[in-house]
């Protein structure tokens, strides 16, 4: 008998999948022939299945909505951004790699920063000053010094309702430790990163989803570094929200506002209307994205 769920969780070749009909979780394989297709299935996925035997198989994978490669993990409404102050230290780089790989693939970022507990005063409020441009642009940021405030923490909750939202960012970031906070059943396993490099061992080693307040929550393994090779130079301007706001006034069609006459985003920028450190981080972009075309 044909069923339809969501695969919430993959562990060495098998997948449990939400049965939406009995509403409990079954244990499934892959049919041979995805791996013949070369398709993947991964968490998120909308699948249909059978479940008379001893052990279900997956039949069908579903159209997929989007899909991210760094996490794994399909059919995403909303991603929380999970971004340390220190240890690992704050990423402007990182961050906006990390949005615009999120804007292109139409899933809604969330900005939370973490352990600015470990900052200064000052260090704490330069921060705050380096993440202006992020409401610049809309993002909902929250960068509370204490990562783990009651009434921050019940505004996050609020945005999960209906959605499908993934915890993402670098590894060591605090992402587990904050799902916890939110469900302190959940137990989910935490570390120290490693001090010496100042970088993760990632301690999350898979994508699962969980049932959070009204919503599907994914926690994630860290990455410490993405790629922009999805992305065109076309496309990247696109995917800065507060370019986006001034664009239609440039002079040029498809300006990409590095060097064009009668540009409004750099207008905007010498109004600082757009954070200059944004800005910096997009020409440094267009340049690798141009730098991996000369490779192929
Ligand atoms: N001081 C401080 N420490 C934190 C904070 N958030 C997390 N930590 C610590 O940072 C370390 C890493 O946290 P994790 O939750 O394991 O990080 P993660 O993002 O899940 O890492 P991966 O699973 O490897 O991707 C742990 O020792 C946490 O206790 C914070 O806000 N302040
Ligand atoms: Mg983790
Ligand atoms: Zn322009």
């Amino acid at each position: 008998m044909e069923k339809t769920g969501r695969i919430i969780k993959s562990i060495s070749g098998f997948y449990d999948v939400f049965d939406n009909e009995s509403e409990t979780i079954i244990r499934t394989r892959a049919r041979g022939n995805f791996r013949k297709r070369k398709i993947k299935p991964v968490v998120g996925d909308k699948v249909t299945f059978d479940a008379t035997g001893d052990l279900g198989y997956i039949l069908e994978i579903l159209p997929r909505e989007n899909s991210l490669v760094r996490p794994p993990i399909a059919n995403v409404d909303q991603a929380i951004v999970v971004t340390s102050s220190a240890q690992p230290n704050f990423s402007s780089n990182l961050l906006d790699k990390i949005l615009i790989n999120l804007e292109h693939n139409k899933i809604e970022p969330v900005i939370y920063l973490t352990k600015a507990d470990l900052l200064t005063d000052e260090q704490y409020q330069q921060l705050k000053k380096d993440l202006l441009g992020y409401h610049q642009a809309d993002y909902l940021v929250f960068d509370d010094r204490d990562s783990y405030n009651d009434e921050q923490i019940a505004k996050l909750e609020e945005t999960f309702a209906d959605k499908v939202t993934v915890f993402t960012g670098q590894s060591g970031a605090g992402k587990s430790t904050l799902l916890n906070h939110i469900d302190t059943e959940l137990g989910l396993a935490t570390a120290e990163i490693s001090q010496t490099l100042n970088r993760g061992k990632h301690t999350t080693r898979q994508v699962s989803l969980f049932n959070i307040a009204d919503g599907l929550v994914a926690d994630t393994p860290g990455f410490s570094s993405i790629d922009l090779m999805d992305i065109s130079a076309e496309e990247l301007p696109t995917l800065y929200p507060e370019f986006l706001d001034y664009s239609g006034g440039c002079q040029f069609r498809g300006c990409r506002h590095v060097n064009e006459p009668g540009c409004a985003v750099k207008e905007a920028l010498s109004e600082g209307k757009i954070m200059q450190s944004r800005y910096d981080n997009y020409l440094y972009f267009l340049n690798e994205i141009n730098s991996y075309k000369k490779r192929y």
